[in-house]
């Protein structure tokens, strides 16, 4: 399947590369990897995205294009979506690229079934970085410092600096290939995992204040509301390495952090230890993920009432 998709790939003129919606770093680093091997044989190829990157993802370099409207999209033979589970996580753009034809998609979400003509989705990988590795390395690309330094930012943040299950066998093989293309594995982490701005502590320790347990400690919650970005100036983006806070606290099985987005409705991140599978929840509520992280966003309801749904529906695992 991989060399069916590098084969395919590496024989167009040119392809746009499709990110979802506030991109991570998975998303992003796989997007610029793929674009760079593209590039390097001189194959047309861009980086689309819905919104200006966030600070913290443009480390490395802004080149991507913000792709504000249809008719001012430039043609392009192949359209590749990147980490992307269905097509409402491209946003507005989701319609406008499953009615293209000639379409890729390289995916490790679960998902409701490939949406594109041609899919390589293996949810049994840590992250999309792992795949494009793949992907590449069917075709014997070579891979470069540029290519394998965005690989690691992708595959080192899916795994959240390899500590998390989806860690395989498989991901420390490439990551021992990526480290022999000459990456500063040391600088890439600091980039990535140590750039807090003040703005983003004092959100910390709003998220701490706002700590609740349930059921016996194994399942924590915590919150922030737009009063709270206001308060210290903060943007939503500041609020992205909390995810995980909840979770981090001894004896929790699973999290769920919630935050209001600008409209008022309220993002949920999920996140499950041991054999906990969060990932219905997640549907249950509109969302989906994988099993020990995933998402969903409740419209029309408060804070407080998003939290009750929410931890019932947890509480039933
Ligand atoms: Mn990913």
């Amino acid at each position: 399947m991989y060399k069916k998709i590098s084969k395919h790939l590496f024989s167009c003129k040119s392809v746009a590369l499709f990110v979802h919606v506030n991109p991570d770093w998975d998303c992003i680093g796989s997007a610029l990897a793929l674009r760079s091997a593209l590039r390097g044989k001189n194959i047309k190829c861009d980086v689309f995205t819905e919104k200006e990157l966030s600070k913290h993802l443009s480390f490395m370099e802004n080149d991507v294009i913000v792709f504000s409207e249809e008719s001012a999209m430039p043609d392009y033979e192949c359209f590749c979506a990147i980490d992307v589970g269905t097509p409402s996580r491209l946003g507005a753009w989701g319609d406008f690229f499953t009615r293209k034809e000639n379409t890729v998609c390289i995916d490790h979400h679960l998902s409701s079934g490939p949406f594109a003509s041609l899919s390589v989705i293996e949810t049994e990988r840590s992250s999309t970085g792992e795949l494009v590795f793949e992907i590449l390395s069917s075709l014997k690309i070579e891979i470069t410092k540029e290519i394998a330094s965005y690989l690691y930012c992708a595959i080192s943040s899916d795994t959240g600096s390899f500590q998390y299950s989806n860690v395989k066998p498989r991901t420390y093989e490439i990551i021992i290939s990526l480290t022999k293309a000459g990456i500063d594995t040391s600088y890439l982490s600091s980039m990535l995992y140590e750039r807090k701005s003040l703005t983003q502590l004092y959100l910390e320790a709003e998220a701490i204040n706002s700590l609740k347990l349930y059921h016996d400690g194994k399942i924590a919650t915590a919150h922030v509301t737009n009063e709270m970005l206001e308060k210290y100036n903060a943007k939503r983006s500041d609020t992205e390495a909390l995810a995980s806070l909840p979770r981090s606290i001894d004896g929790v099985m699973i999290s769920a952090f919630f935050s209001e987005l600008p409209n008022g409705d309220i993002r949920v991140n999920l996140r499950a230890q041991g054999d906990y599978d969060i990932e219905p929840v997640a549907r249950f509520f509109g969302g989906g993920g994988h099993k020990k992280a995933a998402g969903c966003t409740l419209e029309g309801v408060d804070m407080e009432k998003a939290q009750n749904l929410v931890v019932g529906e947890l509480i039933k695992l």
